[in-house]
């Protein structure tokens, strides 16, 4: 399909998608705008502020680079380039540089830690090799980073090129969560069950690290240490491919939203120990292509679905903690990778109260690849701009 043909069935879907959400999900009173902070990107994936106290922010594009906005101007030196070693991800390619976390004693020790599709090795069998990796930044330019401090954190191999999750937070234990999918086709039809109810792999997980020990140390009060066949850095499973992820900064929670197949997509909240269902549940619903896989009995609901009348994949964002909206505090704000966004509220019930959330922008249709967060709270989301071929960085404002 060429470009412009692909465009014209997405322009298509999107009308269709966005009239059957208004039909479904009451709409937010909250009147929001967007702030254009650069547009001078290639596809974006990931978005971080350190808590250097200097206000830069790090921008993560696909193709390998990470970019600093510094005082509002985006510098043309990238902080890093690993495109070499990178397998270049651009547009619906799943692979590439999906996710960056800075340590947090980032101040005092320069480490930042990034998640990769890589080059190399490639092995029968395998489509590529997913890496955590640790930098440190320059100690002659904190506006670059020492390519040569690199160290390999995790390295795992996957079975197909797209389900790579790829998102790395900090916990408000300083530990490293980092959201792996399941190994990507579709269906997640590896081994006899799958890869998410499969405790001896990372795929399809969230996995929960100690980076402070190298290579890396277990926490010990992972859930699953020290129990047969199973990867003790596994912290949840059942998940299919986490796009996105992050904690609240006031309650602690960690939000993860997880891609469906061809029904609905999903946000979780995710507990230590937690089973989120695939690849026997999809959303709230079972997944009727494996009745003969046993029962989850223990899996945990989502706390929203919504079905692909509504959009196609889902884009995880943040819980709103920030000053300069406060009719949003408390919120989580996300959005499906077609262009809708959502609040949900918590209502002390199994599932938040779904609003959708109108944003008035000239950008014309985009696709929301992923959101982030700054120091003070304040969310960003970026996009892909469909008929300018641009990629930009806003902030959410009043
Ligand atoms: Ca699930």
């Amino acid at each position: 399909m060429s470009i412009k043909s692909s465009l014209k069935a997405l322009t298509t879907a999107l009308l269709i998608f966005s009239s059957a959400a208004m039909a479904q999900v009451p709409a937010s009173p909250i009147k929001l705008k967007l702030k254009l902070i650069s547009d001078k990107f290639t596809s974006l994936t990931a978005f971080a502020e350190p808590n250097d106290k200097t206000g830069r922010l790090f921008v993560v594009e696909q193709e390998g680079r990470i970019k600093i906005i510094k005082k509002g101007i985006l510098l043309t030196t990238p902080f890093l380039d690993i495109q070499s070693e990178v397998l270049k991800g651009n547009g619906s390619d799943e692979r590439g540089l999906l996710g960056l976390a800075f340590h947090p004693e980032y101040s005092k020790n320069g480490k930042f830690y990034i998640y990769y599709s890589s080059r190399i090795p490639k092995t029968a069998g395998v489509n590529h090799h997913s890496i955590v990796r640790e930098f440190t930044a320059s100690s002659q330019n904190s506006d670059l980073a020492d390519k040569a401090s690199g160290r390999i954190v995790l390295e795992f191999e996957e079975p197909e090129a797209n389900h790579n999750g790829g998102d790395l937070k900090f916990g408000p234990d300083g530990f490293l969560y980092v959201a792996v999918g399941d190994g990507g086709g579709g269906d997640d039809r590896h081994a006899e069950f799958g890869n998410g109810q499969n405790l001896n792999t990372f795929l399809g997980k969230i996995l929960r690290i100690d980076v402070n020990q190298k290579p890396y140390a277990v926490p010990k009060d992972n859930p699953f240490v020290g129990k047969a066949n199973t990867k003790p850095e596994i912290y949840a499973y059942g998940l299919r491919n986490p796009w996105r992820i992050s904690f609240d900064k006031v309650s602690g929670k960690l939000f993860v939203g997880d891609v469906g197949q061809n029904k609905y997509e999903e946000i979780d909240i995710v507990t230590k120990g937690g089973n989120y269902g695939w690849r026997i549940r999809e959303g709230l619903h079972e997944n009727a292509r494996f009745p003969n896989d046993p029962d989850p009995k223990n899996s945990i609901d989502p706390i929203t679905d919504y079905p692909h009348a509504e959009g196609i994949s889902v884009t995880g964002g943040f819980v709103y903690r920030g000053k300069k909206i406060p009719a949003l505090y408390g919120k989580y704000v996300f959005a499906d990778w077609m262009g809708p966004l959502w609040t949900l509220t918590d209502t002390k019930k199994p599932q938040w109260n779904r609003e959708k959330l109108s944003i008035s922008h000239d950008a014309g249709y985009w696709q929301i690849t992923s959101f982030g967060e700054d120091q003070a709270g304040e969310l960003y989301l970026l996009a892909a701009i469909l008929e300018s071929g641009k990629n930009a960085v806003y902030q959410i404002i009043p």
